[in-house]
């Protein structure tokens, strides 16, 4: 059986629809669903993405933005993200990855993950700031050659 030549034009130009408008789409319901739940009351948040070529990013980093051409070239100076608090806050950091699995230490508050953070999951460390001073996090799961610099600084205000 053939198809008219006509009929296979119309498929090719359906799924370049597709493709065109369906993805876009497909990326931005993934980002809005993966979107970490709102802050709870009195906590302070921040969000810590780990990537192999920038290390500690602050803030949320998309899967639109992992795929935009537009992205700027890439740099080997790593972030080091400062986040800074008051004492006795308590502290919510959402851990996410925007490449492979990367880890999370802050040894100062006890806190050494197991689990490693996977590309596309949210982990959640809370903890109370009570001890005034500026601390080292850390990632503790080798991911690269910026492993060693993926570090950022905890700040407690006295
Ligand atoms: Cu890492």
């Amino acid at each position: 059986m053939r198809l008219d030549p006509h009929k296979n034009d119309l498929i090719y130009l359906a799924l370049l629809v597709i493709i065109v408008f369906g993805l876009p789409l497909a990326i931005l319901a993934y980002d809005i669903h993966q979107r970490p739940l709102a802050a709870k009351n009195g906590s302070k948040e921040f969000v810590l993405t780990g990537s192999v070529e920038r290390g500690w990013i602050a803030g949320e980093v998309n899967a639109v933005d992992v795929l935009s051409l537009s992205a700027p070239a890439q740099e080997n100076k790593p972030a080091e993200p400062l986040i800074a608090v008051d004492k006795n806050d308590r502290v919510v950091l959402k851990l996410r990855s925007s490449d492979v699995t990367h880890g999370f230490s802050l040894k100062a508050y006890g806190i050494y993950l197991t689990e490693g953070i996977q590309p596309g999951k949210t982990l959640y460390v809370s903890f109370l700031a009570d001890k005034a001073g500026s601390f080292v996090f850390a990632c503790n799961v080798y991911c690269g050659d910026v492993h060693q610099h993926m570090r950022g600084t905890l700040i407690v205000r006295e």
